[in-house]
């Protein structure tokens, strides 16, 4: 397998982790969205990553296809989500508020690199989009008595949450008051500890300047 993307995105990263705590191997291509845009899309159209490109040449895009994929190839007692029922539905909806305020902090970072005169109302609306998006995870982690997210186990929306944090520390640490989310700050420091977050990681690159 190979894997395309700079573990700077907390997309790519995701997948990674996941990699590394299965213990598979997989071919490692730090490519830039910007400066290797062209080598992206001959696997994928839209020169985006997470792309994973597997044995037999299907690219698999998007983190949360990809790793719905894997988890169905390493079957279900190694999956880090379970395949039906509510425990599905619990998991699918912690990792759309992690992916989901990432994304906003990707575009906040983005905004002011893509444009001479950023929109303030746009940055307005994404700041409050992740304040917004923290305060739900810190309430709904608040609530859950286990070791992990989603039980005594690593899933992935433990996964998904730590690098969502890790991005949005080092992008905008203005947005995450350690005070204001203790268990967000305890969630992130148990999931760096591991062997897997602390190989799979990388700072943050400004792609633009490539
Ligand atoms: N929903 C996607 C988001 C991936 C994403 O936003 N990737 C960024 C890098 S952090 C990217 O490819 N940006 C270039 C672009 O969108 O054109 C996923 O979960 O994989």
């Amino acid at each position: 397998m190979i894997l395309i993307g700079q573990y700077d995105s907390p997309f790519v990263r995701r997948v990674g982790i996941a990699l590394s705590e299965w213990g598979l191997p997989f071919e490692h291509r730090r490519w830039s969205v910007w400066g290797d845009a062209d080598k992206i899309a001959t696997y994928n159209p839209l020169r985006r990553v997470p792309t994973l490109v597997l044995d037999d040449g299907t690219a698999l895009l998007d983190s949360g296809a990809i790793l719905d994929a894997l988890d169905e190839m390493v079957g279900p007692t190694r999956a880090l989500l379970a395949r039906e029922g509510a425990a599905r539905r619990d998991g699918l909806r912690v990792m759309a508020l992690a992916t989901g305020t990432a994304d906003k902090a990707v575009s906040l970072l983005y905004e002011p690199l893509h444009h001479d005169h950023p929109s303030e109302r746009w940055i307005a609306r994404c700041k409050l989009q992740i304040t917004d998006g923290l305060r739900a995870l810190e309430a709904d982690r608040a609530a859950r008595p286990t070791d992990w997210w989603l039980g005594s186990a690593l899933s992935h929306a433990d996964v998904a949450v730590a690098c969502m944090l890790r991005f949005l520390r080092e992008a905008h640490p203005e947005l995450f008051d350690e005070a204001r989310y203790p268990r967000l700050a305890a969630h992130a420091a148990r999931c760096e500890a591991r062997t897997s977050f602390r190989q799979i990681a990388q700072p943050i690159v400004n792609q633009l300047a490539r």
